[in-house]
Formats: structure tokens, C-alpha cells, sequence
């Protein structure tokens, strides 16, 4: 599923393994201690190898971490990208510690880091709908209006948006957001079956 805006940019849904998919900057879902962990995260070194965490470790050094709802950026080590942005999402408290501008400042975050560093494509995971338990649609309709907004403003420089999710649910709640959030506006590519389109 994507979304082509009119200055040329494109928002994409797809489901699959965001340390796979070739962008200029892949977008981590990291913890404040920026330590590695499970998930997306422990994917991301894994695929990348102990380069990235090294230079953690002195990020970690200079600033002690990174606060909830921001990001740092690393080289990529062996990911097929120049970059990792790693995005400390906030944990689910019920929806009343200020979750979704915490969300909201991640992706706006690493969309603000992109342009800095002339990237063009950047992929995203869902972030904190795993182990940080942000109920996925309300993460979802969060994440596709902040990312939505950057890429339809002609300044921005950014072209492509993906969103690589998952699983299947995940994908689904990304898919209805959307549709609820652009309505008919969403396009879907020729040759993209039921299944994932
Ligand atoms: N590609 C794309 N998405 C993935 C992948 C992958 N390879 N692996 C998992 N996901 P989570 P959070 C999905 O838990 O909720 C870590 O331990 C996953 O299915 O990775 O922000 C960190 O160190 C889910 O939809 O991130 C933190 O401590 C989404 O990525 C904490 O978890 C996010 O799930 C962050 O929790």
C-alpha cells in the first residue's frame, strides 16, 4: 500500500524484515540506555554487527543515553543503509503520560535527522507496539500523521517513507489506519495482491 503526494514523495506499508530492506536510514526502535535489547533492536545489531553498538557506547559516554521521544544516529555497519536512527519510543502507561506527543516527537525526530543528513529513503519499524505495549492502530494513526505531514510539505527532502512491518496484525492496523487517516487517497500499486496490498 502507498500513498504518492504531489510533490513526489511516497509513504509505503509492507510487511517484513526492516534489516532487509536497502534505505539510506533505517529507523530503530532503541531503549534509553541505547544497550541493545530484543525485538527490532536486537535484529539491527545483529544484521549490523558490534560496529553500531561501539559507537553507542561512546554516544552513551558523552550524553548518559537518550530521553524518551528522541533519537541518535549511528553508522549501519552491515545493514544496507547508511544509517541508523535509534528512536527511543515511550513506554504504554494507559495513554495518560503524554505516550502519543512522546511517540509523535520519535518519528518527527528521526524525519528532522533525515533531512540534516540528506537522506532520502528511510524505513521505519512500529515503534514501541512490541515490548513497550503501545496499542498498535492508536500507534499506528500517530506514526502515518506525522509521517504523512513531513513528506507532503514541499521543502522537505525526504522521498520515501516505508513503514516495514512485521507481521500480518501489525501491517492490518498500519492498512486501516491509513485508510481511516487519508481515506481515499491511498493507492494501491498494480501487481500487489489482497494479502499485502
Ligand atoms: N523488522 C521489522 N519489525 C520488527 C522486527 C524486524 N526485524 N523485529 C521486531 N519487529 P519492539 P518497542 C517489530 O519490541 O515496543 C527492545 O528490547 C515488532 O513485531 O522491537 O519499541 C528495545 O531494546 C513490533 O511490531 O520495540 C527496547 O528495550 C515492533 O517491531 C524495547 O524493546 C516494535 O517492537 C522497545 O520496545
Amino acid at each position: 500500500m502507498e500513498r504518492r503526494f504531489p510533490n513526489g514523495s511516497v509513504l509505503r506499508l509492507m510487511i517484513g524484515d526492516i534489516t532487509k530492506v536497502p534505505a539510506d536510514a533505517i529507523v530503530n526502535a532503541a531503549n534509553s540506555a541505547l544497550r541493545g535489547g530484543g525485538g527490532v533492536d536486537g535484529a539491527i545489531h545483529r544484521a549490523g554487527g558490534p560496529e553500531i553498538m561501539k559507537e553507542l557506547d561512546v554516544i552513551r559516554e558523552r550524553t548518559g543515553g537518550c530521553p524518551t521521544g528522541s533519537a541518535v544516529a549511528t553508522t549501519a555497519g552491515r545493514l544496507p543503509a547508511r544509517y541508523v536512527f535509534h528512536a527511543v519510543g515511550p513506554i504504554w502507561r494507559g495513554g495518560t503520560h503524554n505516550e502519543a506527543e512522546l511517540l509523535a516527537s520519535c518519528y518527527r525526530t528521526c524525519l528532522q535527522m533525515a533531512e540534516e543528513r540528506g537522506v532520502q529513503v528511510i524505513t521505519f519499524p512500529s515503534i514501541s507496539t512490541g515490548a513497550y505495549g503501545y496499542p498498535v492502530r492508536e500507534a499506528a494513526a500517530v506514526a502515518l500523521r506525522i509521517v504523512r505531514d513531513w513528506l507532503a510539505r514541499p521543502e522537505n527532502k525526504v522521498r520515501e517513507a516505508v513503514f516495514v512491518l512485521f507481521d500480518e496484525a501489525t501491517y492490518r492496523a498500519y492498512a486501516e489506519a491509513a485508510e481511516k487517516e487519508f481515506g481515499g487517497g491511498l493507492d494501491r500499486p498494480a501487481g500487489v495482491g489482497s494479502r499485502t496490498g
